[in-house]
């Protein structure tokens, strides 16, 4: 984390105003997530929750920096400028309707958009992908394999039976820091391709990849339940999980706050 300080308050400005050697280093709350991070989604929760949306409530109380929902807008430099952590959420295109909870269509990515994050992540953005919300992987996965493409990482089209035990982490990788078992329920395997496998699942498909492009992090989970109120009642686990995640999302020397202890009891 640097050194000392000089006494500055860090504010986020985008200056290391402490000279602690981290840039806005800013967490009032001692919770571990910058209160610096500025976090868009893209596509919309899926509709098998209750309603709830723990992910955004969570990250709300957790950092005064609003969370950008880009749902299903053009991916431009413009909008993507200033976002350090990118989360797809459902971004199908088809529209899928669920008790009455409409998860709209998100048009196919297209060249231009892909270049767009390419060159966003690149320069240091951080993009963790979700996958699973229907049997409709035609749709789902290979629109969001076309956003990963530049990357060669991304899901299996073929194989969305990932078993719902996600339980052997590689413990040589930070985001695997304290995690031992997540949940999964009708996930997609993950093909890793040039990116190194974080977590299997108990038939030892791959359930978690990370890559580090350029400057930037790029994270391929395999399901979206760890998106959904249930699971962050049922296991603590899944909160570190999604600490260690941002922070590994985010620049080496911008926004890294200590991860606090109580999350790992
Ligand atoms: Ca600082
Ligand atoms: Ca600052
Ligand atoms: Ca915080």
């Amino acid at each position: 984390l640097g050194g000392a300080g000089n006494g500055t308050p860090e504010v986020c400005d985008g200056v290391d105003n402490d000279e602690d050697g981290q840039i806005d280093n800013v967490d009032a709350g001692g919770d571990g997530i910058c209160d610096c991070l500025v976090i868009g989604t893209v596509g919309s929760i899926g509709p098998w929750s209750d309603g709830g949306n723990v992910f955004l409530d969570w990250l709300g109380a957790r950092s005064p920096s609003p969370t950008i929902e880009l749902g299903v807008e053009e991916l431009t430099p413009e909008r993507l400028a200033g976002i350090n952590v990118v989360v797809v959420l459902r971004a199908s295109t088809n529209e899928l309707v669920v008790n009455d909870q409409v998860s709209p269509a998100r048009a196919p990515f297209s060249e231009v958009e892909v270049k767009n994050f390419e060159a966003w992540v690149k320069a240091g953005g951080g993009v963790m992908t979700t996958a699973g919300y229907e049997d409709n992987e035609a749709a789902e996965v290979v629109n969001v394999n076309t956003l990963l493409a530049p990357f060669n990482v991304g899901y299996s089209t073929t194989n969305t039976a990932l078993s719902s035990a996600v339980e052997n982490w590689n413990a040589g990788h930070p985001v695997s820091n304290g995690i031992s078992y997540v949940y999964a329920e009708n996930g997609v395997v993950v093909e890793p391709g040039d990116g190194e496998i974080v977590a299997r699942d108990e038939q030892d498909q791959v359930a978690l990849a990370a890559e580090e492009v350029g400057e930037g992090h790029v994270l391929v989970f395999g399901d979206e339940w760890i998106t959904y109120d249930s699971e962050w009642t049922g296991n603590r686990e899944v909160e570190l999980l999604w600490v260690n995640m941002l922070k590994w999302l985010t620049p080496v020397r911008q926004c890294q706050v200590p991860v606090p202890p109580e999350l790992f009891e």
